[in-house]
């Protein structure tokens, strides 16, 4: 090899080293070199990646934990349900005496009222 070509080439190594990895972008998220929660989702950017928080879970994305939507009455249960924080999300239970899903219940004895 000419040794003015093997400088030039080793130049060019140097620059990419150099360059922080932009030229050759590391995914931590699928070589699990990640910090996110487990609660999280990660995302590869190039020469770093983010953690967002799932749905249902709050925080900066390394610390995440359960909403708990009852007490922050952010759930839309019935008024006639019962609301049960669960990890993640949250659960909706028709009162005793009412049918229903959860997020919709209806008296089942109308003559009472
Ligand atoms: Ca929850």
């Amino acid at each position: 090899m000419d040794p003015r070509l093997s400088v030039f080439v080793g130049l060019l190594v140097l620059l990419a080293l150099a360059s922080g990895g932009t030229a050759q972008d590391v995914d931590e998220c699928s070589d699990g070199t990640d910090n996110c929660d487990a609660d999280a989702t990660c995302y590869n950017t190039p020469g770093s990646f983010s953690c967002i928080c799932n749905d249902g879970f709050g925080g900066d994305g390394l610390t995440c934990n359960d909403v708990d939507e009852c007490s922050n009455n952010e759930h839309d249960c019935d008024d006639d349900a019962t609301c049960y924080n669960t990890p993640g999300s949250f659960d909706c239970s028709c009162n005793h005496g009412y049918d229903g899903d959860g997020l919709t219940c209806d008296g089942k004895n109308n003559e009472s009222d």
